[in-house]
């Protein structure tokens, strides 16, 4: 392969704060080659620095920043890993709280999906799809958090989540692989490649894809939904023991899963719910890692999704599985 293949990327040893100077540039570097303009550039390279800082500030001052283009220039990550004590997601969006606290939630607020992956230490990214030609200033109208964390113990999560954009909106997805460790992560992560191989399908059928993709593996439990960001609604499916909730103006309303497991035994069949979307609505999809009880009071702002997945983690997760939020929300 030759090097010009690459998409534009960088790596950056964080061992004090002068690394966020060199993140910062280096974000730059990337946004520039692929013509993003000055706005979105520079909320990318803030993250970058933002990010820098929280490895000092929490992760030991050891780890590094990463900034990576997608091949089709279709959006730009930035991430961080730390050599810290992992997530507290207590404090991430407290803005009480002391020192620097910055950092994360101004991910959350600039990039349109979070994730936030608690291990040893801390794995923070951000991803940010290109600006449209029709507009600088137009952001993704779908914007998502995820914050997981792997089983006490573990030293690999079972459970995997997704945000993909396909055409005219993006499919969400969280996966449980049953049971825990490393055969867990293969078969969430089988469902999750099948699903995005299938991404232009209809759901119905992309979970047949997915059924027989993870077949050989534990098997999981899932909950996927397709938004249509034109047509302001879902269709959203759950199977196992997973859960998808839609929290709108109106009120709240949970998509009833069926029973079964994904990979194993008969195809299950999925009912398929269809959800209408207000303005403002957000989706919240968990695993079981994280209490039936996990409810958010209503829908967050848009800025405060990652904030958001953050207080029912901290409230909600337990030590003794695998734990995944995903908090989406519509503009
Ligand atoms: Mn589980």
């Amino acid at each position: 392969m030759s090097v010009d293949a690459q998409p534009p990327c960088a790596l950056i040893a964080v061992r004090d704060a002068s690394a966020a100077a060199a993140a910062r540039a280096e974000a730059r570097r990337v946004a520039d080659a692929l013509a993003w303009p000055a706005e979105a550039r520079e909320e990318l390279a803030l993250c970058a620095s933002e990010l820098a800082m929280n490895v000092v500030d929490h992760g030991r001052a050891r780890g590094s920043v990463m900034v990576v283009a997608a091949p089709d220039g279709a959006f730009i990550e930035v991430g961080a890993q730390d050599a810290g004590g992992g997530l507290d997601p207590a404090r991430v969006g407290v803005p009480s709280a002391p020192g620097r606290g910055g950092g994360l939630p101004t991910l959350g607020r600039l990039m349109d999906v979070t994730t936030l992956a608690s291990a040893d230490g801390l794995l923070a990214w951000g991803r940010r799809w290109a600006p449209a030609a029709d507009g600088p200033r137009r952001r993704a109208p779908l914007r998502a958090a995820i914050v997981q964390r792997a089983r006490q113990g573990e030293r690999v999560c079972g459970d995997a989540a997704a945000v993909e954009r396909r055409q005219g909106g993006a499919r969400l997805a969280v996966v449980d692989g049953l049971g825990h460790g490393p055969a867990a992560a293969e078969a969430a992560l089988a469902c999750l490649r099948a699903l995005a191989r299938a991404l232009d399908a209809p759901l119905e059928v992309a979970l047949r894809a997915t059924h027989a993709a993870a077949a050989g593996t534990r098997g999981a439990a899932l909950a996927v939904v397709d938004v249509d960001e034109v047509r302001r609604a879902a269709q959203a499916a759950v199977i196992g023991n997973c859960r998808l909730e839609v929290l709108g103006p109106e009120g709240r309303r949970s998509v009833v899963g069926v029973p079964g497991v994904v990979g194993h035994g008969a195809s299950p069949a999925p009912r398929i719910e269809a959800l209408a979307l207000r303005p403002g609505a957000a989706l919240v999809l968990s695993t079981d890692g994280l209490s039936p009880r996990a409810r958010l009071a209503g829908p967050p702002r848009r800025e405060d999704l990652l904030a958001g997945a953050c207080q029912l983690f901290a409230a909600h997760a337990g030590a003794a599985d695998d734990a995944t939020v995903l908090v989406a929300s519509l503009e």
